[in-house]
């Protein structure tokens, strides 16, 4: 038996077949339709690798004593329901955190957000885009009146120039890599901006290596040279935009040369990068984490708006402001409402109007108030928030400043979490839920590109786990209110009636192919491109900002910049891949990029055991010496919970997005010889 689905892991949305044999997914093999056009990563291709592994959860667990004890599921649900109600009924609904997953579904998604609004009375609900793209969300909401992708995966391919901007496409989105390289081939030039030598640098016309956190310098410099030597768009800064004159008069200061002292890259090769992407008839911007996660990141986001504006790349194919999704589906997540200050569809929770549809639909009032974020959810517990309930995130690998994370989560009265697997947030759970993964349930997903796809059940839920659409059904019944769902297309079904981006979403549809929001009712063929006649706010708005620099730089103590970020062939905290032997047999070790330079100074040689201390925590890893790093910069993945960077990073965030800063802090050093103690004679 072939069941056609999703791929479970990146945000481009390859369509792949599961292959099943005696009730189980044997292989995985590429459709020829979709984002991935018949091909996969090595991610793709060994996506059934975890789903039948012997550590799936299999039973609802409990702790007793230290440790957990297997328990039925109505156990499970009656200890969770009593212990979210006694904390509404003491402390109000407000002391209640949800996070829900960007690996689950729509549906799921809606579900939890509909269950924090009705059932728990409270807006504090949210999900890992918050660690990630929450900067994107708020800045092309200012500038544009939408916070998604602008144009589709496929169009890249028409453009003439692509200026890729904090993303490390090759390793992280491989088969939006691989139309990058179809365009080069086809005659396309690429601009590069990443401090790191990643491998679309093969591919490159020019490569700015600029220190992290500094993207608003560069930017900035780019409509400098750009204004400087006449070539902005007049047409479209005139019909379509306002609040041009600002901008000019900020500009006129970031100098290549200025921008150069600051972001460590030659002056001409930024005036040479500016002026082939403003001559360009169409170029693309491509973003992500590189971008997103500091604490200027809403300000690296408008300014990419900004530029894209200047030379009138908007609205067109081959153009736009593409920031890269990063999970299977956050851009769902996002959709469905799982977001402290949006309703399902961008609805701002103090809409009256807006509150009042969902109000009619669900028959229950709604909060009002802006709920925490993620990290304010973090800061707060054991003080405003008492219990927490987390859907599929692993905030003890994931979040930044691990240490303080773990103290945080301590102090809650209750934890409960549903997940495949046994993970470092689990540990320290009082209910942990077994869910069923994606090979085991129905739902869509939407990819990066606005795209809504089909996931199908190809095997029976492993143990006793559910999908998460049945679990908070049920745990929604057992507190006294009724979501009486009978499949995941009911829930879709709801959503096509209240979110007006998902009008005319069908199950019945989505089987004969994918549909791309806004899709308003059961006629409309889906959008590819945004903003085509006019942007969804109107005009674009030229939001005008200043380089600020990270909040944490080196000093004579911690010297080095310490960037994050990851590998192709890991995911997140690895509870999944981690799991896949085609993957670990590939990488399973934790590393650290240094200059050979900086190595060489240090006398550090390759291979060898160091330790990075910031001043939040410490980790001993191997080092990696590298060309692929700049002097002064040094990089970790942080996928290997052994030698974890998020015990080094930043918890500062944005001030309007509240993301953390994932892609900047200083951090220092240590050879073996400084702290290994040898035995003694
Ligand atoms: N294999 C794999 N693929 C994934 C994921 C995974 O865990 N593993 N995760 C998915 C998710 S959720 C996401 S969000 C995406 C993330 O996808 P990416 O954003 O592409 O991944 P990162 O490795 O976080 O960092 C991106 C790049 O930013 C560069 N960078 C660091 N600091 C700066 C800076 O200040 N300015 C600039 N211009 N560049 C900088 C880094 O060198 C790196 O090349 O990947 C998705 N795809
Ligand atoms: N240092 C550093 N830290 C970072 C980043 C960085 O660049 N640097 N990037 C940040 C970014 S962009 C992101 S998106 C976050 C990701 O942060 P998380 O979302 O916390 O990361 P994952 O490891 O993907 O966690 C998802 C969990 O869901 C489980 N799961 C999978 N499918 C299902 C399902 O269907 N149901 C349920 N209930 N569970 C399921 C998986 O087993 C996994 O443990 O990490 C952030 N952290
Ligand atoms: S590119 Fe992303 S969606 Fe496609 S196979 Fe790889 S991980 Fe899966
Ligand atoms: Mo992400």
């Amino acid at each position: 038996m072939k069941i056609p689905t999703v791929c479970p892991y990146c945000g481009v949305g390859c369509l792949l077949s599961l292959q099943v044999l005696d009730g189980k997914v044997k292989k995985v093999t590429p459709l020829n339709i979709g984002p991935g056009e018949g091909k996969l990563c090595i991610k793709g291709w060994s996506a059934h690798e975890f789903i039948h592994h012997p550590d799936r959860l299999t039973k609802p667990l409990i702790r007793k004593n230290g440790g957990f004890i297997e328990t039925g599921w109505r156990k499970a649900l009656t200890l969770i329901s009593r212990s979210l109600l006694e904390a509404k009924e003491e402390y109000g609904g407000n002391s209640v955190a949800l996070l829900s997953s960007s690996k689950s579904t729509n549906e799921e998604n809606y579900l939890l957000q509909k269950f924090a609004r009705t059932v728990i009375g409270t807006n504090n609900i949210d999900n890992c885009a918050r660690l990630c793209h929450a900067s994107t969300i708020e800045g092309l909401m200012k500038s544009f009146g939408s916070g998604a992708m602008t144009n589709s995966q496929e169009d890249i391919e028409d453009a003439d120039v692509i200026f890729v901007i904090g993303s490390n496409t090759s390793e992280q989105h491989p088969l939006i890599a691989r139309r990058i390289i179809k365009a080069v081939k086809k005659g396309s030039s690429l601009i590069l901006a990443d401090p790191r030598s990643i491998d679309l640098k093969a591919y490159a016309t020019i490569h700015l290596n600029l220190y992290p956190g500094t993207d608003v310098a560069l930017i900035n410099a780019f409509m400098n040279v750009i204004i400087f030597e006449g070539l902005q768009d007049t047409h479209f800064i005139k019909s379509r935009t306002e609040g041009f004159h600002e901008l000019e008069k900020l500009v006129a200061k970031y100098t290549p040369e200025y921008a150069a002292r600051i972001t460590g890259v030659d002056a001409k090769l930024i005036s040479n990068a500016a002026k082939i992407y403003a001559k360009a008839d169409k170029a693309s911007i491509i973003f992500s984490m590189g971008i997103t996660q500091h604490t200027t990141g809403v300000n690296n986001v408008v300014s990419l708006a900004n530029l894209a504006m200047l030379c009138g790349n908007i609205g067109r194919p081959g153009t736009g402001v593409n920031p890269l999704r990063g999970q299977n589906n956050v851009q769902g997540s996002c959709d469905m409402g799982a977001l402290p200050d949006f309703l399902p569809g961008y609805r701002r929770v103090s809409d009256v109007e807006a509150r009042k549809t969902f109000e009619e639909r669900w028959g229950v009032k709604c909060p009002d108030g802006r709920g925490l974020t993620l990290i304010e959810m973090i800061n707060e517990c054991g003080g405003k928030i008492k219990a927490m309930y987390i859907m599929g995130e692993n905030p003890l690998m994931t979040d930044p400043d691990l240490n303080h994370v773990k103290k945080q989560l301590e102090k809650l009265d209750f934890l409960a979490v549903s997940e495949l697997f046994p993970s470092e947030t689990t540990e320290v759970a009082d209910v942990i839920l077994p869910a069923a993964s994606f090979a085991e349930k129905d739902g869509t997903y939407t990819a990066t590109d606005r795209r809504i796809q089909r996931i199908r059940k190809a095997v029976e839920p492993v143990g006793e786990s559910q999908p998460d659409w049945m679990i908070i059904s049920q745990l929604s019944k057992i507190m006294g209110y009724l979501m009486p769902y009978t499949s995941p297309a009911n829930v879709m079904e709801e959503i096509a009636e209240l979110v007006p981006i998902y009008g005319g979403v069908s199950y019945e549809r989505l089987d004969k192919g994918a549909l791309k929001w806004p899709c308003i009712d059961e006629n409309h063929p889906g959008t590819s491109i945004l903003h085509v006649e006019r942007f969804t706010r109107g005009r674009g708005r030229f939001v005008t900002v200043d380089y600020n620099p990270p909040s944490e730089v080196p000093d004579e103590e911690y010297p080095f910049i310490l960037t994050t970020g990851r590998l192709l062939f890991h995911w997140h905290g690895g509870t999944m891949t981690r799991r896949s032997k085609t993957l670990i047999d590939q990488v399973n070790e934790a590393y650290i990029e240094i200059n050979p330079s900086d190595a060489n100074l240090l006398r550090i040689f390759d291979g060898e055991k160091v330790k990075v201390k910031s001043k939040r925590g410490e980790i001993t890893l191997k080092a990696s010496i590298t060309e692929r790093v700049k002097e002064g910069v040094v990089f970790i993945p942080f996928h290997f919970a052994e030698a974890a960077a998020n015990h080094l990073t930043n918890s500062a965030l944005d001030p309007e997005a509240k993301i953390p800063e994932f892609k900047v802090c200083a951090v220092k050093i240590e050879k073996p010889s400084d702290f290994e103690s040898f035995p003694k004679t």
